[in-house]
């Protein structure tokens, strides 16, 4: 059993045994509608010229849609607090999207030396009290963060938006890393897209990380099901079995725990506008 590590223009890149072999898929994958992704694990065959064929694709442990990656243990999310500004509606719907994968999250919010400590306390007040792991770096101060043992014995994929640092967070975590990097656009302040690929970058035997291109939206595709959005606004849970409906979406039903909490400011103002602005965007989609 081997693993993708890279994909480009149909052709695989699989690692076996310390080397990469370049693979093709057989064409009965097509037939069953699997593409292998990166992050695959795979059966492969050798050809007398050095490359390969994907012979079979293991069943994933988990699927990440966007970027697409297989079998990942966590996910990083890095958001610039400023240049880009955050745009806490977007990371709310990541953070839906990989609670729904069962994914575990990590949240570095970048670029700290750009804002005013009440910012960080601001995030801080949102996302810790929830109960997320957040860290807060710079990559232009000198910082005592040791973000390198987050990444210990685990495939970790790196995601956020365009120019929030991703790349450049990771060079200074590993500087035997080179992971391209770009200035953000003076007009807009926001990221060019630097990073063009994705591709698993080994740090030890069982630790990769995965630096991906950024993202400016998120789709709903990932949404099975309507109730699959209050289920992964983990904070809601606790409060949700106070409601008098148990189907309850916290809207406008009577007497519902989510809306006191929110009241009583126990859930935060932000996470319940973007959740009700998600399920919006989700019942209007649902239309078509
Ligand atoms: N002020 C400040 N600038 C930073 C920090 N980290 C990164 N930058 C700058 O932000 C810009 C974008 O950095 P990248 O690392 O290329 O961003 P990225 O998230 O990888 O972007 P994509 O690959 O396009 O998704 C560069 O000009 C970096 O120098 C930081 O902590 N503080
Ligand atoms: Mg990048
Ligand atoms: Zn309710």
């Amino acid at each position: 059993m081997d693993r993708i590590i890279k994909s480009h223009r149909g052709i695989y890149y699989v690692e076996q045994n310390n080397k990469v072999i370049l693979c093709k898929a057989r064409g009965v994958f097509r037939d069953r509608d699997i593409k292998p992704i990166v992050g695959d694990l795979v059966d492969i065959s050798i050809n007398d010229d050095g490359t390969g064929y994907i012979e079979k694709v293991y069943e994933r442990k988990n699927q990440l849609l966007r970027p697409p990656l297989a079998n990942i243990d966590q996910v990083i999310i890095i958001m610039s607090l400023k240049d880009p500004k955050i745009n806490l509606n977007l990371l709310d719907k990541y953070i839906l999207m990989l609670e729904k994968s069962n994914l575990e999250i990590k949240i570095i919010f970048n670029k700290v030396d750009l804002v005013k400590d009440k910012d960080m306390e601001y995030i801080s007040s949102i996302y810790a009290n929830i109960g997320y792991d957040i860290y807060f770096n710079s990559n232009v101060k000198e910082s005592n963060l040791s973000l390198d043992r987050l990444f210990e014995d685990k495939i970790t994929a790196v995601v956020g938006p365009s120019g929030v640092g991703k790349s450049t967070t990771l060079n200074k975590i590993f500087s035997n890393f080179n992971f391209d990097t770009g200035e953000i656009s003076v007009k807009n302040k926001k990221g060019k897209h630097t990073t063009r690929h994705i591709e698993m970058s080994k740090l030890s035997n069982n630790s990769y990380i995965i630096d991906t291109p950024g993202f400016s939206s998120l789709s709903l595709e990932f949404i099975d099901e309507r109730n699959d959005i209050k289920d992964n606004f983990i904070e809601f849970r606790k409060y949700a079995n106070k409601c008098k409906y148990n189907d309850c979406y916290h809207i406008n039903e009577p007497v519902c725990g989510v809306k006191l909490a929110l009241e009583e400011k126990i859930i935060a103002k932000e996470r319940y506008e973007n959740y009700k602005q998600i399920l919006n965007e989700y019942d209007k989609i649902r239309r078509f």
